[in-house]
């Protein structure tokens, strides 16, 4: 209740903040993307001070509260703001893959809000991603295709978030204008001990491709599983082994410049 009660008045006091996380291009070894995780600056303003805190304290509360509608059009707002600025100091823009949760889906104003961010910033919709999740695709059925159409025809890519913790299938999937997989992490973590998880993987990679998806493994954090994800075929891996989320400074400094 004390978090709940000091989130109402977070985003007013510029307490929230963006961190971003590099998405690698396994090939190349190079900069693909980045991934935009919110964080929460209690007590804090614009980037200093005050605590940090990590989204699994706070997006819970602000899904079941409905927070989450301003605050998630705000992430989107503040990483197209982001991409433009960037530009605009001669940094080469990658695209930025924002999560959007479940509770945004059903918000019936969320094409015309994001209509109106492209508008308002000017930004290339190629430059902007969604993430989202399995679960969250499947909660909502008919709903949700006519959304992700509409997002689709802006010309906004879509991927799949921690595929493979929920119950739907690839073929299904495939309703969806979607592009792209992220394979959870928990599916990576074990890559090298074990024989299973490696067949599950390889198994998703060979299947995404056939249905021209591209492929992203979560949570790298050895050498040796990116040996064994290229072997399979995989194009991208995001995880510690590249970078942890950082701060926009540090962020800055992983871009290719003009
Ligand atoms: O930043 P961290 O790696 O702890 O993120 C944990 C999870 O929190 C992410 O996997 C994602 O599901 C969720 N999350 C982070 N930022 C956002 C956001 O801006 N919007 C939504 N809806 N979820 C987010
Ligand atoms: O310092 P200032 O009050 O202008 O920062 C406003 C917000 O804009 C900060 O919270 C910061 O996270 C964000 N921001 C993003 N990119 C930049 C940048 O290149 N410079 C500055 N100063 N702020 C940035
Ligand atoms: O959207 P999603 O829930 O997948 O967000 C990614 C989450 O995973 C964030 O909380 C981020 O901090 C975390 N994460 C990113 N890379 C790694 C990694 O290599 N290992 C582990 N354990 N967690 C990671
Ligand atoms: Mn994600
Ligand atoms: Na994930």
């Amino acid at each position: 209740f004390e978090l709940e009660t000091s989130l109402r008045g977070a985003l007013a006091a510029h307490e929230f903040e963006l961190y971003f996380q590099p998405i690698m291009d396994i090939g190349t070894r190079r900069l693909h993307a980045m991934e935009v995780l919110l964080r929460w600056r209690r007590g804090g303003k614009d980037g200093k001070g005050g605590e940090l805190v990590m989204p699994d304290q706070f997006i819970p509360i602000i899904e079941e509260n409905g927070m989450i509608v301003p605050i998630g059009e705000w992430v989107i707002r503040q990483a197209c703001k982001q991409s433009m600025l960037w530009h605009s100091q001669g940094m080469m823009p990658v695209p930025l893959a924002v999560n959007l949760s479940a509770r945004q889906f059903m918000h019936r104003g969320l094409v015309e809000s994001i209509r109106a961010i492209l508008d308002d910033t000017g930004i290339d919709p190629a430059l902007i991603e969604f993430e989202i999740t399995e679960t969250a695709l499947m909660q909502h059925g008919e709903q949700t295709l006519e959304i992700l159409g509409h997002i689709n025809a802006m010309g906004i890519r879509l991927s799949i978030d921690d595929f493979g913790t929920g119950y739907s299938s690839l073929a299904y999937l495939k309703r969806f204008p979607v592009k792209k997989i992220k394979i959870d992490r928990a599916f990576i973590k074990d890559l090298e001990q074990s024989a299973e998880d490696r067949a599950i993987v390889a198994a998703i990679i060979a299947l995404s491709h056939s249905l021209q998806l591209s492929v992203v493994a979560e949570g790298v954090e050895t050498e040796g599983q990116y040996a064994l994800l290229q072997r399979h075929g995989c194009q991208f891996a995001q995880g510690y082994l590249f970078s942890q989320p950082v701060p926009h400074a540090t962020a800055q400094l992983l871009l290719p410049r003009c």
